[in-house]
């Protein structure tokens, strides 16, 4: 396939041409820039089949203001089929393959779960075969890198594209203008190949980049005034600067809001512009068009594809509005209030005024169709899509679609009988679930080669890697001892190379034969690493006050990153890692239990810690989780979740069954039935394991001289002035969460019945494959075909 001497060719030329040296003399972050550039000759001619094949076709576009593609170069290889080949050359020329992999920085252009669907549905549709491309912002700045110092998350900037960015294609020829009020913005394009596995199709994902159109303003500068000479250029460049680090929190800044636009704008201009080129008239649009919004963040697009049709197609408004109804999706991935979109008016009448116009014609029209249903004017005010002074932008997106999809059945379920009722009572038939999935190239064939080899050797072949569903016929070797032997080595193989990873990133030393218990994602309240963290602090009181206690060494790892601004996020960080302190330097307790907390998670460390986990810490608060999506990737490695009934966690289990998995605490109808009568101070005084462990925040066990760990211990106990105490049931699921732990420790000591357990998760995992959602999509919403 690859032809070996015209690549080293190429290579010594890039190398030459770009860093001024042979390829053996380049520094490993060069070699990766070099490779890469040198492989897209041989991405192009596909690239280029598989657009031209699109031509006339209908075709499904994916909006989202982020995507956490993770490192390109070995999946790239890998969809390929050109990895092992790429290898040997390298091989040949005396290079390590390994040390150039590890040397290219994540694309971390996205938060957490959200940024990462988006990147497993592109490869997904690649390697389906459907014609769906993503658009988004090229971010100068990633998600910040933290590093922990004195305990404390400290973040860095994340400069990802340093060395270059090998595997973007600028494409100036296809700039388009956004306009705000009172300046211009150039978007220009950078597209990257979503290859997808076998090598049949190459989708785009296209990123914006912000620019000014003016480079420098001579006569400022001639007056002396460098910085105004300079400021439309910053202005301007400053829109695409940052990925901002929230998650499951919003923020109204106006930046954001620039960003929103921005991006929204020059998509939709592109995509039709694309189509006149193609079609005489506009009116054809919806029949060739899908677009999905990935939350709200890109709903600004409602009323800009209004814009467009009205003003510059000139189409009268109610056809503009049929074809707009006609060609969004909106996907919802949060139940939480407060990370519901509004606007303030005022920030759209001062940047986009003439958008902030058409969102009111659309309010009006909403408001008129209410009127026709027989809807009252006292009941309006559930509706406005402009109330209070903001513009809801969640109902703006219902409003503006023809189909609202959750993520995960519980999700979707609650979305319909609470959050957004009286929507659904207006258009049943929107209204649609669609289980989040993640994909098994990444997350399986690529991170877990070994486990990998082990599922085609049995299945005689490779077909699982592009469908899933396989696994299934592997449950037989469940009792098949040999199997599950060859299983657990797997298992403990990956637990070592991540053993020798994390000595090396994090200095600690943990002990492979221990249970690798780990919760990785964003760190919010919600997800509950408090109450992990709580059971950990119970633990060391329980080894100190009898040492001969028999436990099964356990190793409990962390990975999270809190907003830089959100306190009580950071002070759980602190808190970890105080606890870390404690345990891991105490010689009674550290040959029993062990704290890890992994600097800087994001995906290329997440491809280490999946593959080794023993227990999938899944224990968010019942009804707060809108699927999650690690989930999935642990118990495609074969780790059983320890979790609650919440997103997706209840179709894990029922999948692979709940004497399989470890569920506990909490429903959504239990909450919902103890409501206000809730005192977290009663379970607290009733329980002395809780209380000693809670009380270890305050008594001087911990240093508290920020005084956050007793803000924290507050919160549980009193609550604060915007919540009730313990809003989160942290104290009263302890108990539940603690048998739970007990079990597995159980459990664990039956290596046979644990492996069993772990193959029961791995074979039973092929409905999460994000090929499966990929396919509902295409069916379902788009309406798209395979090319
Ligand atoms: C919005 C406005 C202003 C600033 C930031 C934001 C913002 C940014 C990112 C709000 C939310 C996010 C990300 C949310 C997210 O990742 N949600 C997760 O989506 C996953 C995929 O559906 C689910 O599996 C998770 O349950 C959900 O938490």
């Amino acid at each position: 396939m690859i032809n070996h001497e015209n690549l080293k060719n190429r290579i010594q030329l890039y190398s030459q041409t770009t860093f001024g040296s042979s390829f053996e003399e380049l520094l490993d972050t060069e070699k990766y820039v070099v490779l890469s550039k040198a492989l897209m000759e041989n991405v192009l001619p596909l690239w280029t089949e598989s657009r031209n094949a699109l031509a006339g076709k209908r075709r499904a576009f994916y909006l989202s203001s982020e995507y956490l593609m993770g490192r390109f170069l070995t999946n790239n290889l890998i969809n390929m089929g050109a990895k092992e080949e790429v290898e040997k050359l390298l091989d040949e020329m005396g290079i390590e393959y390994d040390s150039i992999e590890e040397s290219e920085e994540d694309p971390a252009l996205g938060n957490g779960g959200l940024g990462r669907l988006a990147a497993c549905f592109l490869d997904s549709a690649a390697t389906l075969g459907y014609p769906l491309d993503g658009y988004g912002i090229r971010y100068d700045f990633g998600l910040f890198k933290q590093k922990i110092k004195d305990k404390e998350q400290v973040e860095e900037a994340d400069n990802w594209t340093k060395f270059g960015d090998p595997w973007g294609i600028r494409k100036v020829k296809e700039t388009v203008l956004v306009a705000f009020r009172g300046s211009e913005i150039r978007a220009v394009p950078y597209d990257y190949p979503v290859i997808g596995y076998g090598h049949k199709m190459i989708n785009t994902l296209r990123l914006w980049k912000a620019e000014s159109l003016e480079e420098f303003d001579f006569k400022a500068f001639n007056d002396q005034n460098y910085d105004l000479a300079v400021k439309a250029k910053n202005d301007a460049e400053n829109i695409a600067k940052v990925l901002y680090p929230n998650d499951s929190y919003e923020e109204g800044k106006k930046l954001r809001l620039k960003q929103q636009y921005f991006f929204v704008s020059a998509s939709l201009q592109d995509i039709v512009r694309r189509y006149k080129k193609e079609n005489n008239s506009i009116e054809g649009f919806a029949d060739k068009h899908a677009i999905q919004l990935n939350d709200t963040h890109p709903a600004v697009a409602i009323p800009e594809l209004m814009r467009i049709l009205t003003k510059l197609e000139g189409m009268e408004w109610n056809s503009a509005w049929k074809i707009v109804k006609n060609v969004f999706g909106y996907t919802n991935h949060t139940l939480m209030a407060e990370a519901l979109e509004q606007w303030p008016v005022r920030y759209y009448e001062e940047l986009i005024p003439q958008i902030y116009e058409i969102i009111q014609r659309i309010n009006y029209m909403l408001l008129e169709e209410l009127a026709g249903y027989g809807i009252t004017h006292d009941q309006f005010h559930k509706y406005e899509i402009i109330n209070n002074g903001n513009i809801r932008m969640a109902w703006l997106s219902i409003y503006g679609s023809k189909s609202v999809n959750g993520v995960a059945r519980l999700h979707t379920d609650l979305l319909i009988n609470q959050e957004l009722r009286d929507w659904y009572r207006l258009y049943p038939w929107k209204f649609n679930n669609k289980t989040n999935g993640i994909t098994q190239r990444r997350w399986l064939l690529q991170s877990n080669p070994e486990l990998s080899s082990l599922v085609s050797e049995l299945l005689g072949g490779d077909e699982w890697i592009t469908d899933l569903a396989k696994l299934k016929e592997l449950e037989r070797f469940a009792w098949d001892e040999a199997i599950l032997e060859r299983f657990r080595g797997i298992k403990q193989l990956k637990k070592s190379q991540l053993a020798e990873y994390i000595k090396y990133t994090e200095g600690v030393d943990i002990d492979p034969g221990s249970i690798y218990d780990i919760q990785i994602k964003r760190l919010h309240e919600y997800k509950r690493q408090l109450l992990n963290a709580l059971h950990i602090i119970h633990l060391y009181f329980r080894i100190k006050e009898d040492p001969e206690l028999d436990i099964h060494p356990r190793t409990f790892i962390f990975g999270a990153k809190a907003a830089p601004g959100y306190i009580r996020a950071k002070g759980i960080i602190r808190l970890i890692n105080d606890i870390k302190e404690l345990v891991n330097n105490d010689p009674v307790v550290s040959n029993r239990i062990k704290v890890v907390f992994v600097q800087n998670y994001r995906v290329s460390y997440a491809e280490k810690l999946f593959p080794a986990a023993d227990v999938s810490e899944q224990i968010s608060t019942a009804g707060k989780e809108a699927s999650g999506t690690g989930n999935m990737k642990f118990m495609l490695n074969g780790a059983p979740t320890l979790g609650t009934y919440d997103g997706a966690n209840i179709e894990i289990v029922e999948e692979a069954g709940e004497e399989n998995n470890y569920i506990f605490g909490l429903r959504v109808e239990d909450i919902k039935a103890i409501g206000d009568t809730y005192d977290p101070k009663e379970v607290y005084n009733n329980n002395p394991n809780l209380k000693r462990a809670l009380d270890s925040l305050v008594d001087g066990t911990f240093k508290d001289d920020t005084g956050v760990y007793r803000e924290i211990y507050n919160s549980l106990l009193y609550g604060a002035d915007w919540h009730r105490p313990d809003n989160y049931y942290v104290l009263k699921d302890f108990e539940e969460y603690r048998l739970a732990q007990e079990k597995i420790d159980r459990d664990y000591r039956n290596s046979i019945e644990w492996a069993r357990k772990c193959w029961l998760n791995l074979v039973n995992s092929g409905k999460f494959s994000s090929d499966r959602t990929i396919e509902e999509y295409s069916r379902e919403i788009w309406s798209i075909e395979k090319i």
